[in-house]
């Protein structure tokens, strides 16, 4: 998979893609992150990409000259499977919006700032427009990078055990189980005992349990998705 980021604070998005997991899926080949400076399609010399808004009030507008020019500089190297803005009026993310783009070939994540960008780049580019939360960031860069490492992992022969991302939490809409390490005893903090036994079947059951009893007192709106 191929995901580009149009942004005009790339040195945001240094660090999240250069460690852990996404790291190595980029060393494995299975994802190409690229990253643009919009400032490159910037309207005049001293890179401006964003201007006052019609009708008054607070707040610059990202302008649409800038954007367009980029979305379709990138669209001809690259066709790409969705347009994405990072917006917090977009729909919110979740485990099955992130499973379904895990599964495109090229991706295209434009993130806003001010007070968001020009209404005819949302009406005539974007095909999807994705939230992290209802909760107000200084920019998409943050959520892109969220977006990111939330697909990048999902990609075949990205994380060891091809089966632990269908343990995680939100897979099947209920939370994981509680997880142990060794000591078997800190503390005298004790591991359950099941766990310690060996028996599969029980442990399965017991893991089971332990993420319905987990979702009813922590998630419980999730049981309703069942
Ligand atoms: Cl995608 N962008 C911004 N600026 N704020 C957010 C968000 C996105 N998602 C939640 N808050």
């Amino acid at each position: 998979m191929r995901i580009d980021i149009i942004t005009v604070h790339p040195e945001l998005l240094d660090s999240p893609f250069q460690h852990s997991i996404i790291k190595r899926a980029q060393e494995k080949g299975l994802l190409q992150i690229h990253i643009h400076q919009l400032r490159q399609w910037a309207v005049n010399e001293y890179g401006q990409v964003d201007d006052y808004q019609f009708g008054g009030g607070a707040g610059m507008v990202m302008m649409c000259e800038p954007l367009a020019k980029a979305i379709e500089a990138l669209s001809l190297q690259n066709k790409y499977d969705e347009i994405i803005f990072l917006t917090p009026d977009g729909v919110q993310l979740n485990q099955q919006i992130a499973n379904t783009l895990s599964l495109k070939n090229n991706l295209l994540l434009i993130c806003g700032h001010y007070k968001g960008i020009d209404e005819r780049i949302r009406q005539n580019f974007i095909t999807k427009e994705i939230s992290i939360g209802d909760y107000v960031l200084s920019g998409g860069e943050l959520a892109a990078a969220v977006l990111t490492d939330a697909i990048g992992r999902l990609l075949p022969g990205v994380l060891n055990d091809e089966t632990s991302a269908l343990s995680d939490s939100f897979q099947d809409n209920l939370l994981a189980p509680p997880v142990y390490t060794r000591p078997e005893n800190f503390r005298n903090w004790k591991v359950p005992e099941v766990l310690m036994g060996g028996n599969h079947k029980k442990i399965d059951e017991w893991r089971h349990e332990q993420s319905l009893n987990r979702t009813k007192e922590k998630r419980p709106d999730l049981l309703d998705k069942q």
